[in-house]
């Protein structure tokens, strides 16, 4: 199936190790009809967490991509490692995508938006990417999701906004924009009035919503102190607008393993979610991820610039080389679909090239820089987790790779937004940009990773 760049999303599902994120990425591909069996990471056969070593230890090592398919929209989900010894793989994933969502869990939520939740709204901010909270596990015991978002609002302050809710019978979800509530029963969701158990509440937060959307226009923000409400494609408007600003920062609400709230966020990610930005000013490609392992050899590719198709020839800016493109694949954890092209914005894996993480690639034979760093990074510390003592004592891998290569160069993500500043400022059209390509970029998302261990 062939998508344009307005239908294509590019999200990372990034936070706290053990929130919800690989889980949330296999109910997202279930509901979609991708898979038709849920697996479990406790059973070790999601789709998202394949390798030996992620399935013995029930923790995602390496970011996977699961592309989802919904209504038309192109979702691919990039599931990152929770556990900051990989911080490598996210950072790389940060590059690639469009918008960050930062699980959190509904239990325990003091502990999964400190270290993990904190971080990664630190790493979006520098990148200045849009971000959006999915307060997961809403269904657990003692799983609270007002809770989790009053912390939310307490720390982030007044641009949280819950757009989705779990309703009192912990069945589904309200859709707080199109006030409907999505009632799930499997991988099926009836789209029902919101019950009446739940419609005074609706009410304040909805009034809350409002508000949060008006402050994304100087328009908006007038229609609605004139009624103090705002019409559904108003607030769509303004969500759309003020999530892409940073100005608005959405609350879903999920529980994985009942695939409650799944459809109703994805159906968010498609609305409201900024697309890739459409280039056709040549080929121009960022890969932002390598993987070697018994699996094969691919090369995660942005398309930043036009399409890339197969048997095309591009050249590698960094290695002054033109190499024809190996086979073209669309990853879904480790199974690969064999594509023929891939549209801008849109990711795609190629088979056997002799290109490393952080390269460009261009049909052009014109200078392409890429910008340089920028200061705003926020350099991963070290930290110390109790995986890290387990990962060093029974690995049977060089303790190397988790004590330095994990922590990236001070290089940053670079964000649509700054590219797009970036390019601006440059002396002539003909030169384009990609990313940063970090200073140790053949470390990044590399060495923290048995499963990329051969990464370069
Ligand atoms: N009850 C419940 N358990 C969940 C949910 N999401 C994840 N889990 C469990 O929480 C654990 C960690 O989940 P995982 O998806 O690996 O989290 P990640 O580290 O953020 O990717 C696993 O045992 C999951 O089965 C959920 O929505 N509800
Ligand atoms: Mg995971």
């Amino acid at each position: 199936m062939s998508y344009e760049t307005k239908n294509i999303r590019n999200i990372c599902l990034i936070g706290h190790g053990n929130n919800g994120k690989t889980s949330l990425a296999e109910s997202m591909l279930f509901c979609t009809g991708a898979i038709d069996r849920m697996g479990k990471v406790a059973e070790g056969n999601t789709v998202c967490d394949y390798d030996p070593e992620e399935t013995s230890r029930q923790i995602t090592i390496a970011t996977s991509i699961a592309p989802v398919n919904y209504n038309g929209v192109k979702i691919n989900v990039l599931d990152c490692p929770g556990y900051f010894d990989f911080v490598g793989d996210v950072l790389c994933a940060l590059r690639a995508v469009e918008c960050g969502v930062i699980v959190a869990s509904a239990k325990d939520t003091a502990e999964s938006l400190s270290v993990g939740g904190q971080r990664s709204w630190n790493y979006l901010k520098a990148a200045k990417l849009p971000v959006m909270f999915c307060v997961s596990k809403c269904n657990e015991e003692h799983g609270d999701y007002f809770k989790a978002l009053e912390t939310l609002k307490g720390k982030y302050g007044g641009i949280v906004c819950p757009v989705t809710i779990p309703t009192s019978d912990g069945k589904g979800v309200i859709d707080l924009v199109h006030n409907v509530a999505y009632i799930t029963k499997g991988a099926k969701v009836d789209k029902v009035a919101v019950p009446a158990a739940d419609a005074g509440h609706v009410e304040d937060l909805r009034a809350e919503l409002m508000e949060a959307a008006a402050g994304a226009t100087e328009e908006l923000m007038e229609k609605f102190f004139e009624t103090m409400e705002l019409e559904e494609a108003d607030i769509i408007e303004g969500l759309k607008v003020g999530i892409k600003e940073r100005a608005v920062v959405p609350v879903f609400a999920t529980d994985a393993m009942t695939n409650v709230g799944t459809v109703a966020m994805l159906q968010g990610i498609a609305d409201y979610c900024p697309a890739p930005e459409a280039k056709n000013d040549g080929v121009l490609g960022f890969v932002f991820k390598t993987v070697s392992d018994k699996f094969g050899k691919y090369s995660f590719v942005k398309v930043l610039s036009g399409k890339i198709a197969a048997g095309m020839s591009l050249r590698n800016v960094r290695a002054s080389s033109t190499d024809k493109l190996g086979r073209m694949y669309t990853m879904c954890g480790k199974k690969s679909t064999e594509v023929t092209e891939a549209c801008c914005g849109d990711i795609v894996a190629i088979g056997k090239m002799d290109w490393k993480t952080g390269d460009t690639v261009t049909d052009s034979k014109d200078d392409v820089t890429s910008p340089s760093p920028s200061s705003t990074t926020p350099r991963p510390t070290r930290w110390s987790s109790p995986v890290r003592a387990t990962f060093r004592s029974a690995s049977s891998a060089p303790s190397s790779r988790t004590s330095t290569t994990s922590t990236p160069s001070s290089s940053p993500p670079v964000s649509p937004t700054v590219r797009r500043s970036r390019a601006a400022s440059r002396p002539t059209a003909a030169t384009r940009s990609s990313p940063a390509v970090p200073a140790s970029s053949a470390t990044c998302g590399s060495a923290s990773s048995p499963r990329t261990s051969r990464t370069t």
